[in-house]
């Protein structure tokens, strides 16, 4: 069971990689960010919780997220592997996902668990995001999620370092060039 986790930056290519992950290996991706954005615009009670943090540039906090992921995980198409896009974010996030995958393996390795670094320079991430112009993509918002990043989801990747499970990944390179490194890191044929 393949179990792969993005994390990077806001802009660093995650949602657009892993949507082509997902295809090659045949396993769905799962992007928090996502469903998200379809429960503010379906106007759930998630969603009304969740705008105001997303408007903000601000993570939801944890208690809404992970009760979202464990339903999503809970799917029969995420039984034989997912890709989670954007999710842990958070320390306790990165913990709640060992958990679980302890509670549906048995094993106390984490199972095939891989995490992607992506990484890609500030200024190359400011420009994709204003150039992507998404409601939550204008400067003063994208600065704030830049800091949220540094702050609460960098140190995921010494988290994932310290297991063994990270592959750190260079972005800053075209979108085929990127899946054409990522395949070699995560499925060699
Ligand atoms: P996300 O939807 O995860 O948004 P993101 O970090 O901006 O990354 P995204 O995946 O969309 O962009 P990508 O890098 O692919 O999160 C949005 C908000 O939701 C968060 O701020 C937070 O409030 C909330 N949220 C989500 N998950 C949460 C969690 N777990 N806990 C708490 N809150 C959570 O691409 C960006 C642009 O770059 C695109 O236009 C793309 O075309 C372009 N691009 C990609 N690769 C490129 C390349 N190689 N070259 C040139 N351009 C490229």
């Amino acid at each position: 069971m393949q179990q792969v986790i993005f994390l990077g930056p806001p802009g660093s290519g995650k949602g657009t990689q892993a949507a082509r992950i997902a295809e090659i290996l045949q396993i769905p991706h799962i992007s928090t960010g996502d469903i998200l954005r379809a429960n503010v615009s379906r106007e759930t009670p998630l969603g009304q919780q969740a705008k105001t943090y997303m408007d903000r540039g601000d993570l939801v906090p944890d208690q809404l997220v992970l009760d979202m992921v464990e339903e999503r995980l809970k799917e029969p198409d995420a039984q034989k592997g997912w890709i989670l896009d954007g999710f842990p974010r958070t320390v306790s996030q990165a913990e709640f996902v060992e958990e679980k995958l302890l509670d549906s393996d048995g094993s106390s390795s984490g199972g095939e668990l891989q995490a992607i670094n992506l990484d890609v320079p500030d200024d190359v991430l400011v420009e994709r995001l204003l150039a992507r112009g998404r409601q939550d993509d204008n400067e003063e918002t994208i600065r704030r999620r830049l800091q949220v990043y540094r702050e609460q989801t960098a140190p995921l990747i010494e988290f994932y370092s310290d297991r063994g499970q990270l592959h750190d990944v260079d972005g800053d390179r075209s979108m085929d060039e990127v899946t054409a490194c990522l395949k070699k890191a995560i499925a060699p044929e």
